[in-house]
């Protein structure tokens, strides 16, 4: 049932229905992402993420003694389509936006919410650009690909003791921006001997494989999303390409495991800690799962998003975007995920990264034996 009034919620704000500029009494909090096609799972666990905070405010009063309504608009994981949405939530008179899922939509919309003075917090833009310009407004809950990279790297040298390395990315601001920060990360230590990208929509992956298989590499990384990496392992390990494959945080969403299924064992990801061991997660977790089902890799960062700028409101005690802002630099945030706290860029003060492998059909922390 609940899951049916996501989608409804959704087809409502396709079709206009939200989101007609803030009444006296509510404010409008935009939420930005995905929310069809390929990689619609990620903006609806985005949206679930945020409704679930947003409930918890109105059912407490609101905020400043004002009903909360959410405005969802569906970016398509297109820049130019990021834009426009950004656009229309600035003229929806948004208090603040938690979103957009990818860097390559963030990177855009936010130069609209930042000339509209709009308090932006991205759950899962990895990008380093997101937060390198020093826009005051903007910020985001989790790490950057300049950290996981890194992590990844280490792990590939270290670890797996990986000599010869085959990239490929989806020519995105995430996935190329992955692969070029592991790659840099690998430096002197490792060769590679295959880099290429692909776009985006593309899931015929037999021609790239084959070039790849070529170079008899060790190890392969791939800079993009789950919805690609699953036809893609699959492809690979029909073609025998046996080496290591490794990718990042977006690749780590149950789609990838059944659609890759066994294709998928063995493979390495670079993630953040697994709510289910973050003893605060707890109570969303419940709430979440009862209410939608299985949580997705960023529905815990999207809900504590929604909570910070909320609670930034609050205390703010106004919704001027400019001191709202401010109120969100300077707060130290009790999350569900754990301690929120930014640093002048708008970056987690402490964030980090491990090691995920998929066992026996499972995202599993790796550990060293
Ligand atoms: N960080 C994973 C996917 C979202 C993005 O940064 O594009």
């Amino acid at each position: 049932m609940k899951k049916l009034l996501t989608a409804g919620l959704i087809a409502a704000a396709l079709s206009g229905f939200c989101g007609c500029g803030s009444k006296p009494d509510t404010i409008n909090l935009g939420v930005a992402g995905p929310l069809t096609g390929d990689q619609a799972k990620m903006g609806t666990d985005v949206l679930n993420g945020v409704t679930l905070a947003v409930e918890e405010w109105n059912a407490k009063g609101g905020v400043l003694g004002k009903k909360i309504v959410i405005v969802p608009r569906d970016d398509m994981a297109q820049e130019q389509q990021a834009q426009s949405v950004a656009k229309e939530l600035a003229g929806e008179g948004v208090v603040g936006v938690v979103g957009h899922f990818n860097s390559g939509c963030t990177i855009p919309a936010s130069v609209v919410y930042h000339d509209s003075n709009i308090p932006m917090i991205t759950p899962s833009s990895t990008n380093p650009y997101v937060t390198d310009r020093n826009f005051a407004n903007i910020f985001r809950v989790c790490g950057r690909d300049d950290q996981q990279g890194k992590v990844a790297a280490d792990f590939a040298v270290g670890t797996l003791k990986t000599k010869r390395v085959a990239i490929l990315h989806d020519k995105t601001q995430y996935g190329q921006g992955l692969a070029d920060e592991f790659k840099k990360a690998l430096g002197a230590n490792a060769e590679v001997v295959y880099y290429g990208g692909f776009p985006k929509e593309e899931l015929n992956f037999k021609p790239i494989i084959s070039a790849v298989k070529e170079t008899n590499p060790d190890l392969w990384f791939f800079g993009g999303i789950y919805n690609q990496a699953g036809p893609m392992v699959v492809q690979a390990r029909e073609a025998g390409l046996t080496a290591v494959f490794m990718s990042g945080d977006g690749v780590i969403d149950p789609v990838f495991l059944k659609v890759a299924g066994v294709s998928a064992e063995g493979s390495y990801l670079t993630f953040s800690r697994d709510p289910v061991e973050v003893p605060t997660a707890k109570t969303f977790l419940d709430k979440y799962h009862k209410q939608y089902g299985e949580h997705g890799p960023y529905s815990i960062y999207a809900y504590d998003a929604a909570n910070i700028i909320l609670a930034a409101i609050q205390a703010a005690g106004t919704t001027d975007g400019a001191k709202v802002s401010e109120q969100i630099r300077k707060t130290a945030y009790d999350g569900s995920i754990g301690k929120v706290q930014f640093d002048a860029k708008g970056d987690l003060a402490s964030s980090y990264y491990i090691i995920w492998v998929v066992k026996g059909g499972k995202f599993v922390a790796y550990e060293s034996k």
